[in-house]
């Protein structure tokens, strides 16, 4: 947690985008950092951005890690996904295969951080290609809303409900006790610094 000169405490979030080549990844994080659609294709090595947010309330700060998709520059992948705190898989909705490489991404998240779950959401992006959709809506259910960075259509709410989850899995994971003393503290074992 980062501290504010009012003594208060910020809560702080490392979240990563990833997901195959051109699915949008950049345009996604553009659209929600800096209000604009980016239509060049330019391929990602790694760009890193920070946003303040107010999320149900709660004031936060979201470092965000837009990662590359093409496979030439994959060689970070295992380091970003030590350190991330939450992960979007995004697929495009125009791109069969890349909606089937999530399954990669997951997997190799979840060996990465040696667990069976954290918090990860799915994002099927470019909506607004609906008639070059190759993923169905049956493939698409238990998912978010599909997102659009071109008509930025649920684009904060991805990275919003993204920051929902980690702070659902981080409660659960060190659930805040009730004003405990010095001691019980030191006695709990249980150390919930968010850096
Ligand atoms: N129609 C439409 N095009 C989009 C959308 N999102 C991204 N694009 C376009 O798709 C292309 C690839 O987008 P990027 O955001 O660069 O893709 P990426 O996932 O960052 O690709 P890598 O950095 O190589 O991993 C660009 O030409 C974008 O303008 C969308 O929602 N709708
Ligand atoms: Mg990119």
């Amino acid at each position: 947690m980062a501290g504010w000169k009012d003594g208060s405490v910020q809560e702080k979030y490392r979240l990563v985008v990833v997901g195959g080549g051109g699915v949008g990844k950049s345009a996604l994080t553009i659209q929600f950092i800096q209000s604009y659609f980016v239509t060049d294709y330019d391929p990602t090595i790694e760009d890193s951005y920070t946003k303040q947010c107010v999320i149900d309330e709660r004031a936060a700060r979201l470092d965000i890690l837009d990662t590359a998709g093409q496979e030439e520059f994959g060689a970070m992948r295992e380091q970003y996904m030590r350190t991330g705190e939450g992960f979007l898989l995004v697929f495009s909705v125009t791109d069969r295969g890349s909606f089937e490489e999530i399954y990669k991404f997951q997997r190799q998240i979840l060996r990465v951080k040696d667990r069976d779950e954290f918090p990860m959401i799915l994002v099927g992006n470019k909506a607004d290609l609906e008639q070059q959709r190759q993923v169905s809506p049956t493939d698409c259910r238990d998912m978010n809303p599909l997102a659009s960075a071109k008509i930025r259509m649920n684009v904060d709410q991805a990275f919003h409900e993204m920051v929902r989850v980690i702070r659902k899995f981080q409660e659960q994971e060190c659930p805040p006790s009730p004003e405990p003393t010095r001691k019980e503290k030191d006695k709990s074992g249980c150390h919930c610094v968010i850096v």
